[in-house]
């Protein structure tokens, strides 16, 4: 893919040319590197139990009015212009203590949550609230307004998706806040749920005419229990055992526009086959522990981690016990514009040859662009 940039330089009449052809804010393509950049998202792996007391600590020490929300992002070091953890996508820890609510906004980056620990909190996205249990998918779709709030006795915590790098790039990401601390409730608790939670049923009285999914939680339980029933009739797929994408029960579409949501159960022992398919991917380690070998590192990963495999690298995962990933990816963006690939490690039997194991990078240091 790369352009030939053969140096074309070295004569007083070349160099005079380049400079006004930058006077005039341009440049020579052959040039420049042209499209073999080189993309930099790196593998990384985010330990829950180094990120858990520190939360724990925001929760103590920053009052929930000066966050708005009380988040702590996992920075890919890769990626050194901002705190994100792929080229295109946020991976962030929420905590919410009992009796805060985090006030409603909106914008048109889209979020998901995927709960982690605690109960009895709830996100509440244009008037229908949801309470969220450990394991849940909650989708809080672009440009709807949302708050959440914590009813329960004891802290929350779940883990924040975003594609807001992404829509940044696009340099269409808008914000609003909304003039009350909370949006007026208007539709019964889980009437989504209730509504289009049954699988293949379509109440056909209701009109959705939004592009995302009508459905505001998956449950764990039943997403669960599906891939049981799943694994025990069926191997699954080579690269990612018994998954299933979370989709828009209307259209079979992903559940968000931009972002692709998976569940993977991973059974203890086995080996997936490495592949590599471009769009990047956060995976979050919802049950169980093993390990996944990411561009020839093994990555150890345990219940409530995080890691990400950029775009374009190859990955494979074995799990030494039972274990379920949840992932999203921006893939979703790339399958209509066939800009999504995908290929299969041929050479030795489909696995990478092991050259390490992952490390944490030091911190490096951060310029944000503006
Ligand atoms: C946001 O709206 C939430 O609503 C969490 O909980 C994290 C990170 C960046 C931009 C918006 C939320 C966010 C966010």
């Amino acid at each position: 893919m790369t352009m030939s940039s053969r140096a074309v330089s070295g004569t007083a009449e070349l160099d005079h040319f380049y400079d006004a052809v930058k006077r005039i804010h341009g440049r020579a393509l052959w040039q420049t590197a042209g499209t073999a950049k080189k993309p930099p998202t790196v593998p990384y792996l985010w330990k829950y139990r180094d990120f858990r007391p520190l939360l724990i600590k925001a929760a103590e020490i920053v009052p929930i009015e000066l966050a708005e929300r009380r988040v702590l992002v996992m920075a890919n070091p890769g990626i050194t212009t901002d705190w994100q953890a792929s080229n295109t996508l946020l991976a962030n820890l929420q905590i919410i203590k009992p009796g805060e609510v985090a006030r409603s906004h909106r914008h048109t980056a889209s979020a998901l949550r995927l709960v982690i620990e605690g109960s009895g909190a709830y996100t509440a996205v244009d008037g229908e609230k949801s309470y969220m249990e450990p394991g849940d998918f909650v989708t809080t779709p672009n440009w709807t307004w949302h708050d959440h709030g914590n009813e329960g006795a004891s802290a929350m915590i779940w883990l924040d998706g975003l594609d807001v790098p992404l829509v940044q790039g696009l340099e269409a990401n808008l914000y609003e806040a909304y003039s009350a601390k909370k949006f007026p409730v208007t539709k019964p608790t889980d009437l989504s749920l209730r509504l289009y939670g049954a699988g293949s049923l379509r109440p056909t009285w209701v009109k959705h005419h939004a592009i995302h999914s009508p459905l505001l939680n998956y449950k764990f339980a039943q997403t669960y229990a599906a891939l049981k029933a799943m694994a025990g009739q069926a191997e699954g797929s080579p690269y990612d055992g018994v998954s299933v994408e979370y989709t828009n029960p209307l259209t079979g579409g992903p559940a968000l526009p931009t972002m692709a949501c998976f569940a993977s159960l991973l059974r203890p022992g086995r080996h997936t086959q490495a592949h590599r398919h471009t769009g990047g991917t956060i995976y979050h380690v919802t049950h169980g522990s093993g390990r996944s070998i990411i561009g020839g590192k093994v990555f150890h990963w345990d219940e409530k981690d995080t890691f990400v495999v950029p775009s374009w690298a190859w990955h494979e995962h074995h799990a030494t016990s039972e274990s379920v990933l949840f992932s999203y990816s921006d893939s979703a963006v790339l399958q209509p514009f066939g800009l999504y690939h995908e290929e299969a490690l041929e050479e030795n039997g489909g696995h990478q040859k092991v050259e390490g194991e992952f490390e944490p990078l030091p911190v490096p240091e951060r310029r944000p662009a503006a």
